[in-house]
Order: C-alpha cells, then structure tokens, then sequence
C-alpha cells in the first residue's frame, strides 16, 4: 500500500527539467488544477525599469469566463510577494506591478478559444502602461511611475503564487493554451511589436524571456503541443 502511494506521489509529481527552447511549441493547460505549472529560466533577472511582455494565449472560455473567476495568465513573484501579474478578470486584462489590489485595468476583448496576440508595455519613467491584442494598441494609462520591478523572484505560468512557489488556487488556474511568451527589458516601438506578432521571431531579439531558447520545467498536467500545431 505505502509502494503505491509513495508511486502514486511521484508520478502526480512528474517534473521536465527541460532545455532547447520552446520554437514553434506551445503550452497546453486542459484543465483548471491546483499543481500545474510552467517555470522559467529568465535569460536576465527581472530587475526592470521598463518592459514588453509578449504572448499568445487561447482559453477554455467555459471555464475561464464562469461567474466571478480571476485567470492568471503571467506571474512573476519574489518573496515579498507579487512583483508582475497579467490577469484576465472578468471583462478585463490587467497588469499588477507589486500589488494584488491596485492594478491597472483595460477592457480589451476578452480571450477566446482562437489565439491572441497579447502583449503589454510598460516604463517608469513616465508609467505609460499599454495593451495591445493582435497588433493593435489600447489606450495609455500612467500607472506605476518611478516604480522598479525587483530581482530575484519566479516566472511562473499557469498559477498565481501566493507564496515564492505555493500558494496555489485551482479558481485562478489558467486553462488553454500559452505560446510565444517573449519579454524585453524596454519598450518595444508599435512597429516592432507588430512585426513580432505577424511574424513571430522578427524584430528585435527578446533579452529577457526568449522563447526559443527558454530554460523551463513542467510541473502537472501540462502539455507541450508540437510544432505541426503552430
Ligand atoms: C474593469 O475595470 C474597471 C476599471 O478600469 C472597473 O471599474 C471594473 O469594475 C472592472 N470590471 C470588472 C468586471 O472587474
Ligand atoms: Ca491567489
């Protein structure tokens, strides 16, 4: 009995400590869970005062949408606490920047079962905070101004740490599909960012989180969808 369950344990607790980048691969979450993740391997640490986060996500919209749920679609946390959070909360995609309350919101359209483009800039110096989806920019917001994202914490996806690496809620889990998760440590003109999102891997080279060549483990229920997927 105590064979299978220390069996049982290991297999749940499957881990890929994985290397070679994810080029033309995708992430796929089918479920919502309280143990599924994605780390990663950031090229630099995450001592920011500006950036570009990149992605291209697909939700389970029946899941992700149900009642009051929050979705966690990028997290970044270090001991303190929350440093960098993308959410879709209901009908909004928002950015945290060391906060869990005070974030700023934009009513872009909500994720679909189809593949978006997501990217969001920010920058201290000014808090000139935009989204944009598939190419196109939201408004700015100031948010943040004089702010400085800190070193030293976990780039996790698929689950909001309330804790360095714990902490998680199945009701925030993301469920569907991540891909081309690519992050600088500036703000990418409007060009560039589109020329990334037509032809994925054009433009300046990421030189923070570089999808090609991340460094990641797998934890859980998660999925790497081959490249006849792309
Ligand atoms: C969306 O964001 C706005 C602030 O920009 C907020 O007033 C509203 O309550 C948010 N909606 C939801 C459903 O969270
Ligand atoms: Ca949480």
């Amino acid at each position: 009995m105590t064979t299978v369950l220390v069996l049982l344990g290991v297999l749940l607790h499957l881990t890929c400590f994985c290397e070679g980048g994810l080029t033309d691969k995708g992430l796929l979450f089918p479920k919502p869970s309280a143990n599924s993740y994605v780390k990663f391997n950031p090229l630099k640490s995450l001592s920011l005062e500006a950036f570009t986060l990149c992605m291209r996500l697909s939700v389970d919209p029946n899941v992700v949408s149900k009642g009051n749920r929050d979705t966690i679609l990028f997290a970044y946390c270090t001991k303190e606490g929350d440093e960098l959070n993308v959410w879709q909360e209901k009908s909004n995609i928002s950015l945290y920047l060391r906060s869990s309350s005070e974030g700023a919101l934009y009513a872009v359209p909500p994720l679909s079962i189809f593949r978006t483009n997501l990217c969001v800039t920010w920058e201290s110096s000014t808090g000139l905070t935009a989204f944009w989806v598939d190419g196109r920019r939201s408004t700015l917001q100031v948010y943040r101004q004089n702010h400085k994202v800190q070193p030293g914490g976990a780039v996790i996806l698929g689950q909001d740490p309330d804790s360095l690496l714990g902490g998680f809620d199945e009701d925030q889990s993301f469920v569907g599909e991540i891909s081309d998760v690519n992050m600088w440590d500036y703000v990418l003109t409007g060009g560039q960012v589109k020329q990334f999102n037509e032809k994925l891997g054009l433009g300046p080279e990421p030189n923070v989180l570089n999808w090609n060549t991340m460094q990641y483990e797998v934890h859980g229920n998660v999925l790497v969808v081959p490249e006849k997927y792309k």
